[in-house]
């Protein structure tokens, strides 16, 4: 038996290539002629391609692309467009949103008329990608789940950069394109609404998003663990009495008294993943919507501590001009 019970070695299956199993009515051609790549049969399968681009495929390439150029010639527009200064000054250069001034109106384009066209055209290339995995879901006969996933993150990525902005009247609210100042607005953001961590809806996304990293440390270190009895294959493992599965169940239920099944953790993956932004999005929606201030919420119920005053004379910001400061 080959012993490959190591992080790193991965046994490379090359069988002829295959262009995969037929279309349904309607589809477009796969592109491509397939080829084997030893690089990439490293970290998965050998075959590269055919790809399949479709039209919602091809219009959600466009889109993305001309978003992209947008963000990107407005970051070079901004270093005068110096070739050097923007290579060298990427990360820092930001596509911002309009100032408050012009609320929910349509700014002239240099105000902010660029980033809303780039939201756009993000936002519609998003869309066609979500309906591409959809569908292709739908052709291969598969479930949808990795489509429903996926929404998850759309959700998140929708309500702040456009519900919430909508609800609090002003595109001003929106997040900045740009790698720096995408965290520099999420900082801010913390700041601005009394420290994020207060936020209960923030701490569960926390739980998800640390659980995914738990979950998946199990699940990669179980499924190699077994795969010197061929439990990577899964398939007829599933049900089969002294199998690799069925190892990898009684290590668990030897250490933690509990297993979970094939099955079921696919399922603990999924959700802790969809609801780590599924969480994440409600908590953002009802930051200076229904709740201004964290900290004040979390004194409010007990969460966080008063401050004593300890420079008297000194105005705390935080309860200047907030609503539902403590008298
Ligand atoms: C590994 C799959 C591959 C995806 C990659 C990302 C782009 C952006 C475009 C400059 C796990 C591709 C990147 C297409 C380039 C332009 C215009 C996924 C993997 C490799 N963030 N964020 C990053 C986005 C938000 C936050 C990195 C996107 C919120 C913090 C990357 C969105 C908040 C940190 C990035 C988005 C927030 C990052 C690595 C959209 C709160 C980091 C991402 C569309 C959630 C980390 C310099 C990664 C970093 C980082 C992209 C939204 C916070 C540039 C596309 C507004 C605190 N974010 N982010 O690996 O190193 O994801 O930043 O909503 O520390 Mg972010
Ligand atoms: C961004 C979903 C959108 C992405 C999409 C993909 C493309 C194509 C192209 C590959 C990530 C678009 C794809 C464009 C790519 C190619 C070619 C998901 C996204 C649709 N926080 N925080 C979270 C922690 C603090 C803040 C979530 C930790 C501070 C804000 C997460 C800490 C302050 C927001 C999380 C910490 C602060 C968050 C994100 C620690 C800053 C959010 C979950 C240890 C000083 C977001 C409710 C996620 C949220 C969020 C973790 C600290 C601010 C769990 C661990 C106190 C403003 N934070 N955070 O899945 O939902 O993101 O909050 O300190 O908006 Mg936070």
């Amino acid at each position: 038996m080959a012993e490959y019970q190591n992080i790193f070695t991965r046994v490379q299956v090359r069988g002829p290539v295959h262009g995969g199993s037929s279309l349904p009515r309607g589809s477009w051609d796969r592109t491509g002629t397939p080829f084997h790549s030893r690089l990439l049969g490293m970290i998965g399968d050998a075959q590269v391609g055919p790809i399949y681009l479709g039209f919602t495929g091809i219009a959600s390439l466009i889109c993305g692309f001309i978003a992209f150029e947008i963000i990107g010639l407005n970051m070079w527009a901004s270093v005068d467009w110096s070739p050097i200064q923007f290579i060298r000054q990427l990360p820092w250069l930001a596509l911002e949103p309009p100032p408050p001034a012009y609320g929910l109106h349509i700014p002239p384009l240099a105000q902010g008329g660029w980033w809303l066209m780039a939201g756009f055209f993000l936002t519609a290339s998003i869309l066609l990608w979500w309906t591409r995995m959809y569908r292709r879901a739908i052709a291969l006969g598969l479930g949808t789940h990795t489509a429903w996933a996926f929404a998850a993150a759309i959700w998140l990525y929708l309500v702040l950069g456009f519900i919430r902005p909508i609800l609090m009247g002003s595109w001003a609210e929106a997040v900045p394109f740009g790698i720096f100042p995408h965290l520099d607005w999420t900082a801010a953001f913390s700041i601005r609404y009394g420290n994020l961590f207060y936020n209960p809806f923030h701490m569960l996304s926390i739980a998800f998003l640390y659980g995914c990293a738990v979950l998946f440390a199990m699940h990669g270190g179980t499924i190699l663990a077994v795969s010197r009895f061929g439990g990577e294959r899964e398939v007829e493992q599933i049900t089969d009495r002294g199998t690799a599965a069925e190892r990898g169940a009684l290590f668990w239920r030897w250490t933690m008294g509990f297993n979970a099944t094939f099955e079921s953790f696919h399922r603990w993956g999924w959700w802790f993943a969809v609801l780590c932004p599924l969480t994440g999005g409600i908590g953002i929606l009802l930051t200076g919507t229904v709740v201004d201030n964290w900290y004040l919420w979390g004194v409010k119920h007990g969460i966080a501590p008063f401050y004593p005053i300890v420079f008297p004379h000194v105005a705390d910001p935080s309860l200047t001009s907030v609503m539902g400061a403590p008298k």
